[in-house]
């Protein structure tokens, strides 16, 4: 073979290894000496990722949803899948219709699958721990989207997407407090807790009666679970009702669906839902806004069920490589009957 053509064959070969090499090396924006544990398992899965998406590789992500007990929960899955499809993003979609033992039956298959990342909306704070270990464990991070988990070790998840219900109470005592101020007499009031040990049921709760106890004139006569469910919320108002009658002069329940519920009962019993009752209520529902403009609701706290965008946003920063805030709350507002009017055409849930 002539000298030539074998230096010829020599320079092919060391531009093609050289070319190749270039081009596999994922180079992450985010040094690893910058991440926490978590992320770090967000890195290192991205390096597989991104070598995967340099292939084209459609991303996958792994969606545990609680349920499908109120219109909040109904407009947060629409905005999730909706948001996965513009994104571009294959979402493996389970509704575990309240039962904690069937998210953790999701999430297992989504790390059988090997997903990109998984997201869960966690029905009850409590008993995440071994899951989402096993998560860590398969290198999958998991995204908290709408309510909270109690764990130990925080880096068992990336971060949580969700509003502040410890707030939401507080706003809704705030209110109540402008509300009844030029009450002199006892103000009783009955509370529609949503699922028990659910974090937005647990810091309604606890925000509402920081605000209100030194008010001597206010007085919790009773409060119960009713599931965020109209079905239960009618049942437990009832129940309310028949015990305490017309000491009751101001309803806080966690959400529009079990408020509505209570409307409902309120008037078979013959008393006037946001004149003899106060109501107060959360999520801001367009049927809370509806009962708001007929002057049956009083007040309603907002809470955005709309995460889809963001959680899809929280998914690309982590398959980057990016490390996010350990929470990401959404905007969220106050509505009076004053203002319902106005607003009740805006609602998009
Ligand atoms: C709050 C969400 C609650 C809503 C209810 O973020 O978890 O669950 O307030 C829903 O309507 O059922």
């Amino acid at each position: 073979m002539e000298r030539w053509t074998r230096k010829a064959i020599w320079i092919v070969f060391f531009l093609l290894f050289f070319l190749s090499v270039g081009c596999s090396t994922s180079t992450n924006p985010v040094s690893p000496s910058n991440l926490n544990n978590t992320d770090n398992v967000a890195l290192n899965h991205n390096e597989q990722v991104q070598e995967n998406t340099d292939n084209e590789r459609q991303i996958v992500v792994g969606f545990s949803q609680l349920g499908s007990e109120s219109d909040w929960r109904n407009a947060n899955t629409r905005s999730i899948q909706d948001a996965a499809k513009e994104a571009g993003i294959e979402l493996l979609f389970a509704n575990a219709e309240q039962s904690q033992e069937k998210q953790f039956e999701a999430i297992r298959s989504f790390i059988e699958h090997k997903v990109d990342v998984i997201a869960v909306s966690p029905v009850i704070e409590s008993g995440w721990e071994p899951i989402l270990l096993e998560a860590k464990q398969a290198g999958i991070p998991v995204i908290l989207s709408d309510r909270a988990v109690q764990v130990s070790d925080p880096s068992l998840y990336v971060t949580i997407i969700g509003s502040d219900f410890y707030e939401e109470g507080r706003k809704a005592g705030k209110y109540l407090i402008d509300k009844m101020r030029n009450e002199t007499g006892p103000v009783g009031i009955v509370e529609l807790q949503g699922t028990f040990g659910s974090s937005p049921s647990i810091e309604r709760g606890r925000g509402f009666r920081d605000v209100i106890k030194d008010q001597e004139n206010l007085t919790i006569l009773q409060s119960e679970p009713a599931d965020f469910t109209y079905e239960k919320g009618k049942e437990v108002m009832r129940a309310f009702l028949k015990e305490r009658g017309s000491e009751i002069k101001v309803l806080f329940a966690h959400n529009d669906d079990m408020a509505l519920g209570a409307i409902d009962v309120i008037e078979e019993y013959g008393l006037r839902p946001g004149k003899d009752i106060v109501i107060i209520s959360v999520d801001g529902t367009r049927k809370a806004f509806e009962m708001m403009t007929e002057g049956k609701i009083n007040a309603v706290v907002e809470c955005n069920p709309l995460l889809g965008p963001m959680l899809m946003q929280a998914v690309g920063e982590i398959i980057a490589g990016r490390t996010l805030p350990k929470r990401i709350v959404p905007p969220e507002s106050v509505f009076t009957e004053e203002l319902a009017e106005k607003e009740v055409g805006n609602r998009q849930y």
